[in-house]
This record gives C-alpha cells, structure tokens and sequence, in this order.
C-alpha cells in the first residue's frame, strides 16, 4: 500500500488532487479526472435529491424491481438515471453495470473504462433518514476501443479494479476513493459545489471492538459465524448495525471493526453483490491497510460469473477478519 507521495493540505480541492497525483494513474490522468469529475457530479446531484426527498415526491416505492428482485425506491431509480447520463456525457465509460438494470448498458464504444456501480445502496433507510451511499468500482476495457462490449471487459476479478471508492450521503457527504495508491477522502463543502480533501491517506486500525451484524438472522448462520460473534460478545466488543453497508464500513474504517454479511438460509451466498458492493469495498479496505475475504478467499481473487453474483462478505480491521475466519 503506497500512500499518495505529495502530501497536500486539508481543503485541497478534488481536481487539484487528482492531477497532483497523475503520475499515480497508470493511465491518462485526465481519464481519471474526468471518470472521477462526472462521478462526483452524479453525486451532488443525488445529495441535493436526498437531502430534500421529505420535502419532494421522491420518497417510497417505485412499484418496480430491481435485477435482484429487491423493492426499487423512487430515489434509486433516480440516482441511477443520474450517473448513467453523467457518464455517458463525460465519455470515458464504454459500459456500466449496475444493480439498477439487468444487463450492462452500452454508453460508448471509443470509452475506455467500465463502471461498476450501486447508484443508491442502504436505500431501505431513505425513508427513515439514515445514510445511504454509492458504491463504484473502475475497470479498464479488456477489448480494443471502438469495437462493441465483450465479455471480459465486463467479468473481471476485483484485483484488476484501477480505482474505487464511495459517496457516503450522511451528516455530511463524503467521496472516498483509491487508485491502488492508499485511500484519501474528500467531503462535499456545498458553498464552494466542491469535495475538498479531508481525510488524506486513510488507514483502517489494525484491531478494533466494533462489529457489524444482522444478529436478527443469526439462528440461520454457520457455527463459525455463530461462535465468533460469541467470541465478540464474551470480550465485551460493541455492537454496531445502520443496514447501510457504506455507512458502516466508513465507520469501521476510521475506527476499526469488522462488517459481516455471511451466507444465511435465505441467501446460501449472502446478500450482497460481488461487482458493485463487494469488490469496490475490498480494494479500498486492502489499500487502507485492512482484509476482505469470502470468510476464507479473498473477495478480489474471485473470478465473476454473472454480474449479480452475491459473495458471503467479511471485511475490516486485519486482526479482526483473520479471527473470524479462524472459527471457520
Ligand atoms: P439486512 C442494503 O439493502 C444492503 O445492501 C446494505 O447496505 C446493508 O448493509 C444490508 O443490505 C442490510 O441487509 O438483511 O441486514 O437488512
């Protein structure tokens, strides 16, 4: 994990970091800055949207279903029609996958990145104000640009991700990401319209008491995960739950601990999804230093199958993860 080499102040802006660190992107920097500019549009857009949906007509259901069967909320539906034209304007993205649609969708052939994204994850919580995120991942087209959209462009393992990161839409709205180069974590100064570096060179604690759980469906999970969480309990850890993946895994990060959504008799792989939770969440915990694993393998090792594969997900603090999977 190298942390980014020129050590800028607090309150730099996005852009700014990003060319300051070109030489960090293996590619053009004004690809990432681009990818990274129309993402963070999409986002404050979204913010704006969330920050009045109890004023506006866009709480609630949107009567329809996402790829997963899951109940769509009018603001995801919404968040996704946000970044899809955010990046088809921007250009750089050939193809996004996203939990909002079933297929991949073609943005443009001479793109050269592909976007995995969760538009609007934890959006159970809108309701009930309590954060939600986006999650995305950045990969690099396999097949030459200009032609239409393979199969390896879209399946591939975490550990070829050339950034990821996520917005965290809570008290205040944070982007964080990485480039394999550390974590660094910018949050969204609304007078300026601009995320400002805050949290340079993230690090997520080696160790940590805090973990994050559904204990409510902890009769249907294996007596691995059954013994750890007592393991918890008997050295008096905190138990810390928000149903928003994003919010708690920020949490974790600046404080140590551990998020578990483990396989259940409903979901024999989990709930959440390889491409657009998982991989994105892995590279940044392995960047700031921690681990994400399966329960066993690591979560960027795993080859996808099916853009909505689910994974069992462990990730956090190193000490806390290897201790999980040592009950395994
Ligand atoms: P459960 C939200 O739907 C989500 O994908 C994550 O943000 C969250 O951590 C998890 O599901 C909550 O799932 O089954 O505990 O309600």
């Amino acid at each position: 994990m190298e942390a980014s080499r020129i050590a800028l102040p607090i309150g730099t802006a996005l852009d700014r970091f990003i060319k300051n660190n070109q030489d960090q992107f293996q590619y053009a920097s004004g690809e990432l800055s681009q990818l990274l500019r129309d993402i963070a549009l999409a986002s404050k857009v979204v913010n704006r949207e969330v920050n009045k949906a109890g004023l506006i007509d866009i709480m609630g259901p949107m009567g329809s279903q996402n790829s997963g069967g899951e109940q769509q909320q009018k603001l995801d539906v919404l968040a996704n029609i946000r970044f899809t034209r955010a990046l088809t304007k921007g250009g750089e993205a050939c193809a996004l996958i996203s939990e909002e649609t079933e297929s991949f969708v073609d943005l443009n052939n001479d793109g050269n990145y592909v976007i995995a994204i969760d538009p609007l994850d934890g959006s159970s919580n809108i309701d009930v104000n309590v954060s939600i995120g986006t999650i995305f991942s950045i990969y690099r087209r396999k097949s030459p640009v200009g032609q239409p959209i393979q199969d390896q462009d879209i399946l591939q393992t975490g550990d070829e991700q050339v950034a990821a990161g996520y917005i965290l839409y809570g008290s205040s709205t944070m982007l964080v990401y990485t480039t394999g180069h550390g974590v660094n974590g910018f949050t969204y100064e609304s007078t300026l319209g601009e995320y400002v570096l805050s949290h340079p060179d993230m690090t997520i604690p080696a160790d940590g008491r805090i973990y994050s759980v559904n204990e409510g469906l902890s009769n249907s999970f294996s007596e691995s995960v059954k013994t750890y969480l007592t393991y918890c309990k008997d050295n008096n850890y905190t138990a810390r739950y928000i149903g928003s993946l994003v919010a708690d895994f920020h949490r974790n990060l600046l404080k140590g601990g551990i998020y578990i959504y483990p396989a259940t008799a409903k979901d024999k792989m989990g709930k959440l999804r390889l491409m657009y939770e998982c991989n994105a969440l892995a590279f940044l915990a392995e960047q700031a230093g921690g681990r994400a694993t399966d329960g066993k393998n690591r979560i960027l090792e795993i080859k996808p199958k099916d853009l909505h594969q689910r994974t069992p997900f462990f990730v956090g603090s190193t000490k806390m993860v290897e201790k999980a999977e040592s009950f395994g």
